[in-house]
């Protein structure tokens, strides 16, 4: 390699050294071992605009390994985006856009936030189809706007994690040729040698997967090497893996290959080991070489370049396709079609759906009003009713298709769904069953935290799923939702609170929302004679209210058990007992509105309460006070027709009844 590519690597290296020394806390051994393939790949490959980072053609880079962020930082700092040396030196602290994991929400040019190992590069694979479906969408002959690469770089550890068996055997099935992950194959992960418990040939599964393999023998010096294999995938139609041989901690004298180098702070003495070893001035510190630095601005130049011969293609695109052209800038805005909710449907009160199935025509009417939202779901399709009739298989050749048939692959179809939505210009959902969200939750936890616009879908929300018994039927998943900030959490009671609970997740751009929905028939309620659907929109409103007086019981309920606390009013009237009927479809909402709204749904002054629901007590008390009464379910379900669970496990207008009548009389 000549010196000023030797420079510019040490240059990566000893920055991100340096930041992780000052912190006193960090991984600076990824970098000083993934900076050559990094400086190749940005240097001659990375097609990116570092004064616009949100230039929508762009190549896209996501460091998987997100412990390694001070790596993404020197680049981002060293290539000239809106990062300046003092973030680098406050790396980790307080306040600052360097902090300890990339975060997509903080820092310009990081593309998707990591750290949970296996969820970048699977992002990475959302990113790719993305790009696919927007270039079946909008590329037209003579008029190439969308076509673009997307890179991850990913360590031992997401090669482990099981997120990214899914997410490669998906991309290689899709045979997404514009995908490459370049594998830091450092063989030292936080513990020691991986020889501890990794063994596999990964080159030869890859191969299995339907992927292009390369393999770098010596990652630590080989840049020409790496270039060709880069320009290699590049050229290849299947996704690629660039399995790149490197030596964690490169250049430090006494920790180099060793997991000292993983994850603490080199210290001072070996710091200073470390720069002299590398031919640096040992005393300098965040020292860039003018030479170095002027080399990797040139990215600034190369990035306006490519942004203004795409400028071109684009606005001769958008003027021999105008509607398309609109099209493309409402979507890239996150703004939806004038007439984008027109085909939802109103339901009656003789029509009885499941709210799976109301909520799957609901998906449908807007698929077809909105050509950029798709989505798919894990092989349940024909039972969470999600598929988009006549909208056609997505197809990673093509990118024509909005139905995304994942497989049964829960973890990295949220993932996917994350990384189609870091992308932008089109929005997406996916669908399983709810018992089934602890195996995507990890990747809903990161839409939450990444303020991402992805609808997760569930069906089959209770006991009320039946026969197939407790390993099928949610119980404490309702709470687990509700424990991720930042999520909405909906479950709606009929099929037009679920249309209300598809609208707020379509207007919402600043995090993910949860459609909770029931696998039995929901009875549709009387709005004439009932509180109007839109009041899901708060979160919890008066569904139905008793004449003759304020109500002296007031019975919360969400879905499914809507229905029951209707019926155990008309019980409690017969009785004299004027019982108010809350729909809480969604506490986040609701916890959002003012003061004096939920004191009107929930008055202070009545302090007998109950709530309903199927699923664990947890969090209810809040809502029905230390005074109230909890029906709900600390316990696994069980085998057996669904009705029967209801009764057995006291989900019945008699029960509450009960409950009610003991409070009243108390
Ligand atoms: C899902 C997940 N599990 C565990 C960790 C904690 N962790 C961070 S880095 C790491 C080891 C990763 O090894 P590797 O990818 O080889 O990185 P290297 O040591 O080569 O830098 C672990 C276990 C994590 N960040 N995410
Ligand atoms: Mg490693």
């Amino acid at each position: 390699m000549d010196s000023l590519t030797q420079l510019s690597i040490n240059t990566i290296r000893l920055l991100s050294v340096d930041a992780v020394q000052k912190a006193n806390s960090g991984h600076p051994g990824l970098p000083m071992g993934s900076a050559p393939m990094t400086y190749v790949l940005w240097q001659n490959h990375l097609r990116h605009n570092p004064k616009n980072p949100q230039w929508p053609n762009r190549d896209r880079f996501v460091l998987s390994a997100g412990h390694g962020s001070m790596l993404l930082y020197s680049m981002l700092h060293l290539t000239g985006y809106d990062l300046a040396l003092d973030e680098l030196k406050a790396f980790r602290q307080w306040g600052s856009r360097a902090p300890g994991h990339p975060e997509s929400f903080c820092t310009p040019g990081v593309e998707a936030t990591t750290g949970p190992l296996g969820q970048g590069a699977t992002n990475a694979v959302g990113m790719a189809m993305a790009e696919r479906f927007l270039a079946g969408r909008y590329n037209k002959p003579g008029h190439t706007i969308v076509d673009h690469r997307t890179y991850s770089l990913m360590g031992d550890g997401d090669m482990m994690e099981g997120i990214t068996h899914e997410a490669a055997a998906l991309a290689g099935h899709l045979k997404l040729g514009k995908l490459v992950w370049l594998y830091d194959d450092n063989k030292i992960s936080l513990d020691g040698p991986t020889s501890l418990h990794f063994s596999e040939d990964v080159g030869k599964r890859f191969e299995a997967y339907g992927w292009h393999v390369q393999k770098i023998a010596n990652g630590d010096t080989d840049t020409d090497g790496i270039d060709k294999a880069i320009a290699a995938a590049k050229a290849d139609p299947r996704p690629s893996l660039i399995m790149v041989r490197t030596t964690i901690g490169f250049g430090s004298p006494h920790k180099a290959g060793s997991c000292e180098a993983h994850g603490s702070p080199l210290g001072p003495d070996e710091v200073k080991a470390t720069k002299t070893a590398l031919g640096w001035d040992p005393e300098k510190q965040f020292f860039v070489p003018e030479e170095a630095k002027s080399h990797l601005l040139s990215a600034v130049e190369r990035g306006a370049a490519a942004e203004g011969e795409w400028q071109k293609t684009f606005e001769a695109w958008a003027t021999a396709n105008p509607a398309l052209a609109t099209e493309w800038k409402l979507a890239q805005k996150g703004d939806l079609p004038a007439d984008w909710d027109a085909a939802i449907p109103t339901y009656t009160v003789k029509d009885d759906p499941a709210t799976r199935v109301s909520g799957g025509k609901i998906l449908a009417a807007i698929a077809s009003k909105v050509p950029w939202f798709l989505g798919g779901d894990a092989d349940l399709s024909c039972s969470t009713m999600t598929g988009l009739p006549g909208l056609g298989d997505f197809s990673g050749e093509t990118g024509l298709g909005r139905n995304i048939h994942y497989g049964v692959r829960e973890h990295a179809m949220g993932a996917i769904a994350n990384g189609m939505a870091y992308h932008g210009g089109v929005r997406s959902f996916t669908a399983t069953f709810f018992v089934f969200s602890d195996y995507e939750r990890p990747a809903i936890r990161m839409a939450a935290i990444s303020k991402l616009p992805v609808t997760f879908v569930f069906t089959h929300d209770s006991i009320g799923v039946g026969e197939d018994g407790p390993t099928h039927q949610p119980v404490e998943h309702l709470a687990a939702l509700r424990a991720i900030p930042n999520l909405l959490v909906i479950r709606p009671a009929d099929g037009n609170e679920t249309a209300q609970a598809y609208r707020v997740a379509m207007k919402r751009n600043d995090g993910p929302v949860a459609v909770i929905l029931t696998r039995q028939k929901m009875p549709t309620f009387d709005r004439d004679k009932m509180g109007p659907a839109t009041g899901l929109t708060k979160g919890a409103y008066v569904l139905s209210e008793v004449a003759g007086g304020p109500p002296q019981v007031i019975l919360i309920a969400t879905g499914s058990e809507v229905s029951i606390a209707v019926a155990a009013q008309e019980k409690l009237l017969s009785s004299g007992i004027r019982a108010r009927v809350v729909s809480m479809p969604c506490w986040e909402l609701f916890e959002k509105q003012p003061a004096d709204y939920r004191d009107s749904v929930i008055p202070r002054d009545v302090s007998a309460r109950v709530s309903i629901e199927a699923g664990v007590s947890l969090g209810w008390h809040r809502w029905v006070g230390d005074g109230g009464v909890v029906i709900g379910l600390d316990r696994f379900g069980a085998s057996g027709p669904g009705g029967v669970l209801a009764k057995q496990f006291g989900f019945t207008a008699d029960n509450i009844v009960r409950a009610a009548m003991g409070l009243v009389k108390a």
